[in-house]
């Protein structure tokens, strides 16, 4: 008697252990879902990364193209300050050191080269449409 009792409840602890032990992997697999979910965010990032211009080693990189008026976001991975200047003006951003900043891109399509006013060298191209 005693030990059929004795058996009884070491299936029920061996049960409760079974739960413990599915809920703690399926909550591991669970959690590891959402690192893909964050992958595909970030396959999908480089759509928005387009109305970015990114000033690294005193280059701005490719030209990038934005919509009339869109606000573009510059960013600065230098320590050295830039800025992103129109050569015509028609549109400048404010200067920033190793930051990011946002300028609103012109209204009428265009291709506009701008540059960097503390380095001339620096030149890059903003396409509007
Ligand atoms: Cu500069």
């Amino acid at each position: 008697m005693v030990t059929a009792a004795g058996r009884k409840a070491t299936l029920l602890v061996m049960a409760a252990l079974t739960v413990v032990l599915t809920a703690c992997s399926s909550g591991t697999t669970t959690s590891a879902p959402p690192s893909s979910t964050t992958a595909a965010t970030a396959v999908a990032s480089p759509a928005t990364a387009a109305t970015t211009i990114t000033a690294k080693s005193f280059n701005y990189g490719a030209p990038i193209t934005v919509a009339p008026g869109a606000t573009v976001t510059f960013v600065n991975t230098d320590d050295a300050r830039h800025n992103v200047t129109a050569d015509d003006k028609s549109f400048a951003s404010p200067t920033v050191t190793g930051g990011t900043t946002t300028f609103t891109a012109p209204t009428t399509p265009g291709t506009y080269t701008f540059h960097c006013t503390f380095h001339p060298t620096m030149r890059g191209t903003l396409i509007v449409k």
